[in-house]
């Protein structure tokens, strides 16, 4: 599928240090593995609504971690999928009457350009449930050949046939492959099954579903119903595929086995990338990815910001009520990436002020200051992603800048100004 335009970076004299990240599976910051090429697979939208803060805020702290790795002359292959089928987008076509395809084609064309508004640099390879049906099949098929899936006879008026992904089978498998590393249900959640069962039925799991081998056997196989969309599914029937197998295919098939960081919201830990952890190794990978990552929940007023909610801010209306994109990442960037944040109006306004603060600064860069604060930024940055540190390091040498009497320097400013733009994204 296309993805949306992204322009080169500026390039910095000096690099970034060593990157540190935060892992979710050991709940602690540890550094990136230092090797040539870098991968990420971030988990793209379900496009039945338009991007709202928090996914923008998702997609720009990876976009920190992917221009962090190109300051340090890293390849970076990027993949993001977009789940262009799935239930709630067939719910919110049959809500609204219109056909489930072009809701998904909309609002995936509105979120290509909220993302080159915000200067997210587009990923190598954008791809959708859809396109990865033919790719997927096969290996749904090889699970039920290897035992660590199996068919649902129907029941309460479903056909029979869905498969399932046997989280105990696959959990025992681990055991018998000798030098793998192995991968266990709460790998990457550190959950116990009993703090599993509500995440699981709040995020798209049928825990009660009659017949299931453990509640938590998650679905990588859906039979065709009436009215609803299906393909070719070779031996396993027509129908569609879950959630959890579209994006270890997606990443199974562009990027390294293992590739370096799979990213996504905090929402996504449990189920979707545990469960996309044990369906790779499961399919003969292990782990998955080396290292997880996880960004806190944006809300407003009170609650976590969803589509199911409908309490959104939407990253298009913002644009169309004449809202300076800039001003809109630069106040996410005024959060650190784990941090469980509220939108308010009065963060834009302050990014609005940072905004011009910082262009009344480069109009007076005093010389020999920009390489000093290239370095803060770079510092701030190779920790933990730490954004609000980078941003106050800038604050520092903007107020310096406005108070200094000396001649301003057209190299300091035009350094600062390729910082700001290759580190941070925030163009000037
Ligand atoms: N298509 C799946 C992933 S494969 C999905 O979760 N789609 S989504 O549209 O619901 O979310 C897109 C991305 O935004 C995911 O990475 C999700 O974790 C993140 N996200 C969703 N809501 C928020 C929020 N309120 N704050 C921060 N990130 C969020
Ligand atoms: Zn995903």
């Amino acid at each position: 599928m296309k993805t949306w335009k992204s322009h080169a970076l500026p390039q910095l004299p000096g690099i970034m240090p060593a990157i540190h990240l935060h892992e979710t599976t050991q709940q602690r910051v540890v550094p990136l593995p230092d090797s040539e090429q870098a991968s990420l697979y971030v988990c793209g939208i379900t496009p039945y609504d338009a991007t709202h803060i928090g996914h923008a805020a998702t997609y720009v702290a990876f976009d920190l971690l992917n221009r962090a790795w190109r300051d340090q002359d890293r390849a970076v292959s990027y993949v993001q999928n977009v789940t262009d089928i799935d239930d709630p987008l067939l719910v919110r076509a049959n809500r609204d009457g219109v056909d489930w395809r072009e809701l998904a084609a909309s609002q995936t064309a509105l979120f290509h350009a909220d993302m080159e508004a915000l200067n997210v640099l587009a990923p190598e390879h954008y791809i959708g449930a859809v396109e990865s049906i033919a790719w997927l099949v096969p290996e749904v098929e090889k699970l039920i050949a290897d035992g660590l899936a199996y068919p649902l006879a129907g029941s309460d008026g479903e056909p029979d046939g869905d498969i399932y992904f046997s989280v105990e089978a696959a959990s025992a498998a681990t055991h018998e492959v000798g030098p793998k590393a192995p991968w266990w249900l709460g790998q990457i959640s550190g959950l116990s099954q009993a703090e599993m069962l509500p995440f699981f039925a709040e995020r798209g799991g049928d825990p009660d579903r009659p017949g299931k081998r453990s509640p938590l056997d998650a679905l990588l196989w859906r039979v065709a119903r009436d009215g609803e969309p299906s393909w070719d599914g070779a031996t396993l029937g027509e129908g569609r595929p879950g959630w959890h197998i579209e994006c270890t295919v997606i990443a199974r098939r562009f990027l390294p086995r293992p590739f370096t960081v799979q990213g996504g919201g905090s929402d996504l830990v449990f189920p979707h990338h545990e469960m996309g952890a044990g369906h790779a190794y499961a399919l003969g990978e292990t782990p998955m990815a080396q290292h997880y990552s996880h960004t806190g929940m944006v809300g407003l007023e009170g609650e976590k910001m969803s589509k199911s909610l409908g309490n959104l801010v939407l990253v298009s209306a913002l644009r169309a009520e004449g809202v300076d994109p800039a001003a809109i990442r630069l106040a996410i960037l005024a959060h650190h990436y784990r941090a469980d944040w509220f939108w308010t109006q009065e963060l834009l306004d302050d990014a609005d002020h940072r905004l011009e603060r910082w262009r009344q600064a480069l109009l007076q860069a005093p010389e020999g200051t920009a390489k000093p604060v290239l370095a803060e930024m770079r510092k701030a940055l190779s920790q933990d992603l730490d954004a609000p540190r980078a941003l106050a390091a800038v604050d520092t040498w903007a107020a310096a800048a406005q108070e200094s009497q000396s001649l301003a320097s057209e190299r300091d400013a035009a350094l600062v100004s390729d910082a700001l733009e290759a580190l941070l994204g925030i163009e000037l």
